[in-house]
């Protein structure tokens, strides 16, 4: 089950308490104060991984708490520090305080210092001066840093594929990368998003978008915002249909409703299946294009001449955005 949204209480751990003891030498009872610091609380990190799949995981976790640090001991030894807990998430979750706003993205692997284990407290130790020898002052260790937050995923990649079911997108996707994207001759094959890598860029095939997805119909447009951060779309339109144009204008009208700035991308425009008609009327459907758009090809998975001509474009294309 592929999940794209969850909200999770995650806290950094609490500081250990100071205490108050004594400490006992031979002969001489109450020799001084002997109470130690409590350890720090663990702090939280966050670390991207580039396992789209990975929220799922965390279906059935409620909470995510770093180790408490340990209190203080008597002889004036302080406790142990908590362990810090690294929380392994997809690249491209945002992390919304849902009682701030405060928000963090995870953009890459590089781990995040996420949130800050509590301070341990002082024992009565650490009270000792020359006013005072016999202290029992000791302080509690602080809660570290927590809330709760809403993890959503908008992936990373530089280049979504955009159309109506069954486009033939994934068939694409899986023709130019080594995805392995179920394919089948009906609508709505694809559930979830599928990605692909070609030479370093990472393209994704989302589910189809039928006219009135923004209200809801086929799949919705819930998958619109795994686009929200690619620079191009690609706008896979099959030849089968006999009005790319007004295709290509369903396809706008559901990005505008979910999101205004999704019409600002660069767009690419592909005829797919161009099996299925003659050069004539494959010409007729590109020059439809050629006011608007500088961008224009047309593939057939069937024509390997036509997957290698496109790739090659594409990938000059993607390497000037
Ligand atoms: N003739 C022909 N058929 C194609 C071509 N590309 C894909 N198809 C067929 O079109 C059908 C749909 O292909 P998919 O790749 O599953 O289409 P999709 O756009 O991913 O569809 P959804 O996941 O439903 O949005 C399949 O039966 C494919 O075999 C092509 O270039 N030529
Ligand atoms: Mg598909």
């Amino acid at each position: 089950m592929f999940i794209d949204e969850l909200t999770l209480n995650i806290s950094a751990g609490k500081g250990g308490d100071g205490i108050v003891s004594w400490m006992h030498e031979k002969g001489i009872d109450h020799a001084g104060p002997g109470g130690g610091d409590g350890g720090n609380g663990g702090n939280v990190y966050l670390k991207g991984v580039s396992d789209i799949g990975r929220l799922s995981e965390y279906r059935f976790v409620k909470e995510f708490l770093a180790e408490d640090g340990q209190n203080g001991l008597s002889d004036r030894m302080h406790g142990r520090s908590g362990k810090d807990l690294t929380i392994e998430l997809p690249v491209g979750s945002v992390l919304t305080n849902t009682e701030t706003g405060s928000v963090v993205e995870v953009l890459n692997t590089e781990p995040i210092f996420f949130l800050k284990g509590g301070r341990g407290g002082f024992g009565n130790d650490h009270f000792k001066s020359s006013r005072n020898q016999r202290p029992k002052e000791f302080t509690q260790g602080k809660l570290g840093e927590g809330g709760e937050f809403f993890i959503e995923l908008k992936l990373v990649v530089d280049l979504g594929f955009v159309g109506l079911p069954n486009a033939g997108k994934s068939s694409l996707l899986n023709s130019i990368t080594k995805a392995k994207a179920k394919i089948g001759n009906y609508q709505f094959t694809t559930l979830t998003p599928n990605l692909g890598d070609l030479y370093g860029f990472i393209l994704a095939d989302i589910p189809g978008l039928i006219e009135g997805a923004s209200e809801g119909k086929g799949l919705g447009h819930k998958f619109l915002r795994h686009i929200s951060r690619t620079k191009a779309l690609l706008h896979c339109i099959s030849c089968e249909n006999e009005d790319p144009k007004q295709v290509y204008e369903t396809i706008r009208k559901e990005l505008g409703e979910y999101d205004r700035t999704l019409l600002d991308k660069e767009e690419i425009i592909l005829l797919t299946k161009a099996d299925v008609v003659d050069e004539e009327t494959l010409k007729r459907y590109k020059t439809i294009f050629k006011d608007t758009h500088t961008h224009i090809y047309s593939i057939s998975i069937i024509d390997d001449n036509s997957l290698k001509t496109f790739t090659d474009s594409l990938v000059k294309i993607l390497r000037n955005l």
